[in-house]
């Protein structure tokens, strides 16, 4: 493997390598080598954006979270100086907790990666606890998260985290995508979203979904049931609690893709990061979930501390909600943490030099996916 390091890449902190990873493994036009970018220390700018690709910063945005961040501080001060009631807060924590799985359970591993099917009541509730989250609607979201995982850090991933952490955490939100976002992305999959009733409907009605569900009815219910103030409740169970939501799912990109190990590939960005799988549901074991991203778990875990959403599925799953939950088992985890991982799982005399990248699968059904990891998951009925 050629490495090549420019002036402006040992400037920026950024190597690049060019390495035999293959996006499309068996499409006739498959896109060239392409540059897998190890951080040796945070990148201030990113090699790619230098040769001429110009931020186009979309203003409308960062007003809209200038403004929802100086709400959100009023909100916390309401919150903390016991200007609301008790009720206001352990409500706001309801509420959170839903749109969390709206993203974690729903978007993410039914939608995303197809861990797993829902029957339709399963995923009526979920769409409506996602359009809580105010994430965008289910198929813009999904879209732009298996192109993140064909594409991770290259300049086809939406939130690229070689161009630093306020990128990939929120910056990617305030400007124009790169024109590769488009241009390889749209050659992921989507036909299956788009077969499924709910996720068109969602998309269909967004605009004004959001306004009435994220915002508007959790405002009125504190002011309806326990006479909170409606603006104290807009604020609080509002905006503070869409911002606190934003922030811990934004970690899995930033953070996640920065701090911690990688037990089981060392080649690639993400990281196990227990904090941040405290904070998003589960969502932080993310060195795991890249290698694996259509296990169910999102986890090695075989237990459900830090990965509240695992246990929302086996609840589900014993209600006949969700079926066919795919999970990788523990040989396939060792076998490939042998072969890929940093040596922090175990087996710290198993180093060996081998390069190989593998990876740059959205998940299941994903035409990429080793034959042998379909053969060996674990597919539980
Ligand atoms: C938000 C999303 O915050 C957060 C996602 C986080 C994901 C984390 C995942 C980690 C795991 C789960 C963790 C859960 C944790 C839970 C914890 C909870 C406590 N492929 O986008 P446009 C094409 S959203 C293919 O407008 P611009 C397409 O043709 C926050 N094609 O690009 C498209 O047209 P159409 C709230 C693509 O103009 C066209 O390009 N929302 C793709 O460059 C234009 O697309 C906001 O803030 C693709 N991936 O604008 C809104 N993408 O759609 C922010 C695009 O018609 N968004 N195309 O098909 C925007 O305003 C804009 O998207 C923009 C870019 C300004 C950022
Ligand atoms: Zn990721
Ligand atoms: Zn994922």
């Amino acid at each position: 493997m050629a490495t090549s390091s420019s002036f402006a890449q040992i400037w920026s902190g950024v190597q690049v390598e060019y390495g035999d990873r293959k996006l499309t493994s068996d499409a006739p036009h498959s896109p060239p080598p392409t540059p897998i970018v190890h951080r040796t220390s945070m990148p201030k700018t990113h090699p790619q954006l230098q040769a001429g690709y110009k931020w186009q910063i979309v203003w409308r945005n960062v007003i809209g979270f200038i403004v929802l961040h100086s709400i959100a501080i009023y909100g916390l001060y309401l919150g903390l100086c016991g200007y609301v009631q008790i009720k206001t807060i352990l409500f706001m924590i309801v509420v959170a907790a839903c749109s969390a799985l709206g993203i974690t359970v729903g978007a993410h591993r039914l939608w995303a990666h197809r861990c797993y099917s829902a029957r339709l009541p399963m995923r009526v509730l979920l769409a409506v606890f996602q359009t809580l989250a105010f994430q965008n609607h289910i198929y813009e979201w999904v879209r732009d998260h298996r192109v993140h995982h064909k594409f991770t850090d290259t300049d086809a991933d939406p939130h690229n985290s070689s161009r630093g952490f306020f990128f990939s955490h929120m910056g990617w939100l305030m400007v124009r995508k790169h024109p590769d976002v488009s241009s390889k992305g749209g050659a992921v999959e989507m036909k299956d979203l788009e077969a499924d009733p709910v996720v068109m409907w969602q998309k269909k009605h967004y605009l004004w979904l959001v306004p009435l569900v994220t915002f508007l009815i959790p405002s009125f219910i504190p002011y309806w049931l326990w006479q909170e103030r409606f603006w104290y409740a807009f604020a609080v169970v509002g905006v503070t609690r869409y911002m606190i939501s934003l922030h811990f799912t934004w970690l899995v990109n930033s953070a996640a893709h920065i701090w911690g190990t990688k037990p089981y590939d060392k080649n690639i960005t993400p990281t196990e990061n227990p904090t941040v799988a405290l904070l998003a549901f589960g969502e932080g074991w993310h060195n795991y979930h890249h290698a694996f991203p259509w296990d169910y778990k999102a986890a090695e875990l075989g237990n459900y501390r830090l990965n509240f959403s695992t246990a929302f599925i086996d609840g589900c799953a014993r209600l006949g909600l969700a079926y066919n939950l795919k999970t990788a088992n523990a040989s396939l985890v060792e076998k490939r943490s042998r072969r890929t991982g940093d040596g922090t799982k175990r087996h710290h005399h198993q180093h060996h030099n081998h390069h190989h990248v593998e990876g740059g699968v959205w998940g299941w059904g994903d035409e990429d996916m080793a034959e042998d990891d379909k053969r060996v998951a674990q597919v539980i009925d």
